[in-house]
């Protein structure tokens, strides 16, 4: 019966940190896939975690139950308060459904299964290029996916020129994905201005935004990742916004996130909440316990969650401080070439003038990895593999 199944070829990404472990060279540097390394090269476990798995053991004396179908409440709108603000109209207006997610990706497959549901004809717009796996998951969803202009390989940013034409023809109804900060795979993000300009676009054009933050507070600060999101709540739009605690609370096993839409009002909000359960019921019934019990530990209490910001702030510092270096020593082993573009991109990757000959050269001669694109994971940088590193870039971007 299931001899005819063909072998999937697998996810790119994680296909190659396989290959990376069966790697039995010393001197290999993992630059791929997106994970948080700190200077010491662990992924690590945030003091402000810490503290929290200490406060729920001492408070656990039951089993877990099932958590309702749309998460945990307090959980829920600790994540609306540091997403929009506390004291923001929507909060307060009760206009906003969010739903307890498994990382950004489930909140990603229950905004997406939602929209296929009510917006059968929509179609999904996403940046050239974006994440891989924003296309698997809307068209596993049902949806046709399309791409609008977004990296110029040319400067390393973006050509919104080329992406604010072609949103401009997207018929009314679309769905149009967008990246609030830390572009995944290019770091090429959006201005503050250029955001200004894009919002009345997308409102005059009666598209449907859907923003995807999997890296608040990785780029400039939390407030200033979410520019995006107050342009939008500030013109009026509905909108989704899915958000991954991932890399942000290193969590990323504990699968937590949220999906929120932004609604008109009250009424519409309670109603699409119910429609969002019942995409929930379809899929998994109820998401896991853990990952909203610490989340929602840290963002309630004032010390913890003063804790978890400056850590984030940390992360986003040492980003920044290894995209310095890098710059600064490929500039003086290789003068003649531009990489600006490294100071310019934000968070945790760069798309680097690599073409996929010169990446099989970086892995196989130097035990470098990066992805194919040659999008390059600056958070897996730092002081103790940044010389070898240099040394492969500059090899073979030399010849
Ligand atoms: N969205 C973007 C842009 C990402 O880069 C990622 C990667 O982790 C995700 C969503 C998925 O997040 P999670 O691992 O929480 O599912
Ligand atoms: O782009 C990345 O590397 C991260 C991690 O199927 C990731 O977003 C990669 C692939 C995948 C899930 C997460």
């Amino acid at each position: 019966m299931f001899q005819s199944v063909e072998l999937s070829p697998g996810d790119p990404i994680l296909s190659l940190v396989e290959d990376f472990k069966r790697d039995d060279r010393a001197q290999k540097v993992n630059l791929s896939i997106g994970l948080y390394y700190d200077e010491a090269g662990h992924v690590p476990q945030l003091a402000c975690i810490r503290r929290a798995y200490e406060r729920l053991a001492s408070q656990q004396d039951r089993p877990d139950l099932y958590l309702p179908m749309e998460g945990l409440a307090s959980y829920r709108l600790a994540v609306q308060h540091l997403l929009f603000g506390r004291g923001s109209e929507p909060v307060q207006a009760g206009r906003i459904a969010t739903v307890q997610t498994l990382g950004g990706s489930g909140a990603l497959k229950v905004g997406a299964d939602f929209l296929h549901r009510y917006f059968p004809q929509a179609e999904l717009w996403v940046s050239n290029p974006t994440w891989e796996n924003h296309i698997s998951i809307f068209e596993g969803a049902g949806f046709k996916t399309r791409t609008y202009p977004y990296f110029d390989p040319a400067t390393g940013g973006v050509d919104f020129e080329a992406m604010l034409a072609c949103i401009r023809q997207i018929p009314a109804g679309h769905v149009v994905l967008l990246h609030p900060c830390c572009h995944n795979p290019t770091g090429a993000d959006l201005t503050d201005e250029q955001w200004d300009m894009l919002v009345p676009v997308l409102k005059e054009r009666k598209l449907i935004p859907f923003l995807d933050l999997a890296y608040q507070g990785l780029g400039r600060s939390l407030e200033e990742d979410v520019y995006a999101v107050r342009v939008m709540v500030a013109a009026g739009l509905e909108f989704l916004l899915s958000n991954s605690f991932s890399k942000v609370f290193s969590l990323y096993g504990d699968r937590i996130g949220a999906l929120s839409v932004v609604c008109p009002d009250e009424g519409t909000a309670e109603r699409v909440l119910s429609q969002l359960k019942v995409t929930v019921r379809r899929n998994y019934s109820s998401p896991p316990v853990r990952g909203a019990q610490l989340v929602d530990i840290v963002l309630g209490d004032q010390a913890l969650s003063g804790l978890w910001q400056d850590e984030v702030a940390a992360m986003g510092a040492r980003i920044r401080e290894m995209r310095k270096k890098l710059h600064e020593q490929l500039v003086a082993r290789l003068p003649g070439q531009d990489f600006r573009y490294l100071l310019e991109q934000r968070g945790m990757f760069s798309m680097m003038k690599l073409s996929p000959a010169q990446v099989d050269r970086l892995r196989e001669e130097h035990g470098v990895y990066v992805l194919r694109s040659g999008r390059v994971c600056m958070a897996g940088l730092n002081e103790r593999n940044l010389p070898p590193v240099v040394e492969a870039l500059a090899a073979v971007l030399a010849s």
